[in-house]
């Protein structure tokens, strides 16, 4: 058992290894309580080492059998064994020497879903981090990267199907009703990307031929009867292998390409090489279950997995320091994968929606770290906004440094030199500084120094010089354990426009500005503009081009010009959506203050704009979520203030829309029904918009109508999106009673339809909503043991239901602590990471700050924590 005096791993402390392990033949014989594991190891020596340093192997909850080295059994005097691992001594003079491990361990008995475990009937693996330890002893280091030979048995009516990496071998009967499968891998892999599967599963097959004429097997497993739903993920994967070619000249490198869909598991998906494993909330897709926005994550995060075969894989990382090389690339991979496939602007808008409401509060609180982390206790507890969507943008910043040209230039190179190493961050910075001849050492800072850097812009403009005088300035606030900060390297795209909105060219006099980048990289920088015949309108940090809290003194006149007329969509959409941020946090600030009339106007003709795309207005019209506009106000947060601001301005928006809106919303919930796919969901995506507006000020019909769109439609998105609009009207109750019993009765057979049954209600606001999350909680089909139904209720509530979580007596904080402290006996990881929402908790107003605390300091000290959990409670509280 791990105690909470887990040693703290550093970055600075790294040394290679002093063994490695060159080819690896597994035999692993399935049983629930207990599976025979043999692991044959082709260890080497490594240069320079003495034949007195012990080997080491990692082990954790296995159970030895027996360990030999060269065919001789080792006696108790050759190695000692600890919960830790083996440490193994009297090895063979000779540099390379053969260990052979025999382990048991007890797949159904695994409750933390790390290693070895059983879902549904089905085995299972997953090992990254650090859970092929869980599976025998090794060297379970990313450093240490070895071919494979796999044999798996177990019984034939059990499990028919037997997967592991690579490419097929050969397959047979054994005694007892059992059979077996061969699997070789013959690409050098690190021990987290090992998978095994060994189930009742049925298939989705296709096939895809490489650009250099290579055929692959494509193959989805699904639980039985299934197989129908995985088409969207089987049309995602070959659209991501089609991309990764044309835009990475990436092809793929083995026979077969497998993905099984499991229904307990820790995260989205997970890389294994040639077996991706993935939670099925990420594969399984129809019309009648699933929303839109599932279908756009499927295809996010099956091109994100397949991406990883480059990214990740064939380059791995040289520890888990380095985890933001695989990771950040990877996600910035897949953001532009999305951006191709669908609209880039309203992509960019939800990227950034998403980084601002995960990393920019994380960097901002005492979970803060840099994208690279210097120290851990846990890794698995860093797999955060700050690793993924920050080290996408670093990605993103660096890309547009150099521009398109340069950036493929610069990853060719990457792959050319790296290609089946274990990297780090400084490889990666090379092959840009080599290949693109610059110097990147300032801007590495983006690694290692953590907090979200605030720019000042102070714009002037000089009529009789004609020229514009822009004030930029850069300051990054101490995060934990980092005190002073050196200034980054900020890439800020802009545009220039006249108060008609004209887009106009000017002169420049500064070195700061190339190719319409301003490189913000000191302290305090100024930019002169000349030429200028009348006072620019600047549109700045286009297309959120840094990962910057940018504070513009621009006038609300400039905003609504720019919210009309600015040439980049993003910032058209950040004109708009910053100016309703500045009113809804002012009104919540101090309730007499009114929200500005031409804000009200302007969101309501935007909404009625055909001009623009669908998608976008939806993006435009869906007001600030309860969270952004407590982060607009940092500090002595009321979310009771926050609710009231954001229901008035709502209610104000849908009056102003009317009949026309209301006009606009029956029209549009028609017309989906014979359009495009995408051009449907962005209907929909702006539907839903309309009628949470319609709703909220009770436009006549509006109500009735939403009833009806509800219990007409066949579509999950408007299912959904109609019945969390009911919810959250107070004028809805009964209607929304009625409506949550029905979708209970006719989905109960639908777990992942289930889960968003419990998730919708989750975000049910105020008193009321925690009655509900109570009630939940107790629900017969509710449980801690899988993990999608464990955060469906959980996570958006906590993450998005900030009346009813922060309720001012401290009652839904104390039952999510309580919850998460059961949650931890069985999945410490899971637990840790739904515990990871509180880190804001000390920009609450004072009394439920104090009851946040108290609830975190229940966690801190409850007896038997898991290491996971303990590191995110006291550093919460530190
Ligand atoms: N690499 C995995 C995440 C593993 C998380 C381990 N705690 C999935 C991904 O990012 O693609
Ligand atoms: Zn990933």
């Amino acid at each position: 058992m791990r105690t909470n005096t887990a040693p703290v791993i550093r970055l600075e402390d790294y040394t290679p290894p002093a063994y490695t392990v060159r080819h690896v033949n597994l035999d692993i014989d399935l049983h629930a309580e207990k599976t025979h594991v043999i692991a044959k190891l082709s260890v080497e020596r490594m240069a320079d080492i003495a034949v007195s340093e012990p080997l080491w192997l990692d082990g954790d909850e296995l159970k030895l059998v027996s360990i030999s080295v060269d065919g001789e059994k080792l006696s108790a005097s050759d190695y000692t064994l600890d919960d830790t691992g083996i440490s193994v001594s009297n090895l063979p003079a000779t540099n390379e020497f053969q260990v052979e491990i025999e382990t048991s361990l007890a797949p159904e008995a695994n409750t933390k879903l790390m290693g070895l475990y059983l879902t549904n009937g089905v085995y299972c693996t997953q090992c990254e981090a650090q859970g092929f330890r869980r599976i025998t002893f090794f060297p379970d280091r990313p450093d240490v990267l070895a071919t494979y030979d796999v044999r798996l048995e177990g019984y034939k009516a059990q499990c028919p199907i037997l997967l592991s990496n690579g490419n097929p071998g050969e397959t047979g009967a054994s005694k007892d009703g059992r059979h077996f499968a061969h699997w070789h891998d013959p690409h050098p892999k690190p021990s987290y990307l090992f998978a095994a599967v060994g189930g009742d599963l049925d298939v989705l097959n296709d096939s895809f031929t490489t650009a250099s004429g290579m055929a692959v097997d494509l193959n989805i497993f699904v639980e039985t009867g299934k197989a129908p739903m995985a088409a969207w993920a089987m049309d995602s994967l070959i659209r991501s292998m089609r991309w990764d070619e044309e835009k990475y000249g990436r092809e793929y490198d083995l026979d077969v390409f497998n993905i099984v869909a499991v229904s307990d598991f820790n995260m989205g998906a997970m890389e294994n090489k040639g077996l991706n494993v993935f939670n099925d909330k990420y594969v399984l897709a129809d019309e009648r279950t699933a929303t839109d926005a599932d279908f756009a994550n499927i295809e996010a995060i099956i091109a994100h997995e397949y991406f990883h075969n480059w990214t990740g894989n064939r380059i791995t990382c040289r520890d888990w320091f380095q985890l933001c090389l695989k990771e950040g690339l990877t996600v910035y991979r897949d953001q532009e994968f999305s951006a191709d496939e669908r609209s880039r602007a309203v992509q960019r808008i939800q990227q950034v929606r998403t980084l601002m409401a995960g990393q920019f509060s994380e960097d901002s609180g005492p979970l803060a770290h840099s994208v690279r982390p210097a120290a851990y206790k846990e890794i698995n507890n860093f797999y955060t906004a700050t690793v993924y969507q920050k080290g996408a943008e670093v990605v993103r910043m660096l890309a547009a440094l150099v521009g398109p040209e340069a950036y493929r230039k610069a990853t060719d190179l990457y792959f050319e030199r790296h290609d089946g190493e274990a990297a780090v961050v400084e490889d990666w910075l090379a092959a840009f500084e080599d290949s693109a001849g610059i110097d990147l050492t300032q801007f590495k800072r983006w690694y290692a120094q953590a907090g979200t850097p605030r720019v000042t812009a102070r714009g002037e403009y000089d009529a009789d010089a004609k020229s514009y005088t822009l004030r930029l300035s850069q300051e990054t606030a101490p995060t934990p354990g980092q005190d002073t900060k050196q200034p980054f390297v900020i890439p800020m795209r802009f545009g220039l426009m006249s108060g008609a909105g004209e887009p106009i060219s000017a002169s420049h006099e500064s070195e700061a500005v190339t190719g319409g980048l301003i490189v913000l990289d000191e302290a305090e920088q100024i930019v002169t503009f000349i030429g200028l015949n009348e006072r620019p309108v600047l549109s700045l940090l286009q297309g959120f081009s840094a990962p910057v809290r940018l504070d513009f003194d621009e006038s609300d006149e400039d905003r609504l010009v720019r919210a009309a007329h600015d040439s980049d969509q993003y910032n058209r959409w950040e004109a708009l959506s910053g100016f309703a941020l500045k009113q809804l946090a002012a009104v919540a600030g101090n309730p007499k203050f009114d929200f500005d009339s031409r804000l009200i106007e302007t969101l309501a003709a935007t909404a009625l704009d055909n001009s623009l795309e669908a998608a976008f207005r939806a993006a435009a019209i869906t007001l600030p979520s309860e969270g952004d506009i407590a982060r607009e106000l940092e500090a002595n947060i009321d979310p009771d203030a926050i609710y009231a601001a954001r229901s008035e301005l709502a209610k104000r928006v849908g009056g102003t829309l009317g009949e026309t809106g209301f006009a606009l919303a029956l029209q549009l919930d028609e017309s989906q029904k014979s359009s495009d796919p995408l051009q449907a969901a962005a209907e929909r995506s702006l539907s839903t918009a309309l009628w949470q507006l319609l709703v909220a000020s009770e436009v006549k019909g509006a109500t009735t109508a939403v009833v009806e769109t509800h219990r007409a439609s066949l579509n999950m998105t408007v299912r959904l999106s109609t019945l969390s609009t009911m919810l959250r009207s107070p004028v809805m109750a009964d209607e929304s009673a009625k409506a949550i019993e029905n979708f209970l009765s006719e989905f109960t057979d639908e777990p992942l339809v289930i889960d968003k049954w419990f998730s919708v209600q989750a975000a049910s606001p105020g008193e009321a909503g925690l009655k509900t999350f109570e009630t939940l909680l107790n629900h017969p089909l509710y449980t801690l043991s899988n993990p999608n139904r464990a955060r469906a209720l959980l996570a958006p509530f906590a993450a998005s239901n900030p009346t009813a979580f922060h309720r001012a007596d401290g009652s839904g904080v104390a039952l999510f602590a309580d919850t998460i402290i059961e949650l931890d006996r069985r999945n410490p990881q899971l637990a840790a990471r739904l515990l990871s929402l509180m880190n804001d908790w000390r920009k609450l107003e004072p009394v439920r700050a104090e009851h946040a605390r108290e609830a975190l300091s229940k966690v801190a000290g409850s007896t038997g924590l898991s290491v996971d959990t303990q590191e995110i409670a006291d550093r919460a509280l530190a």
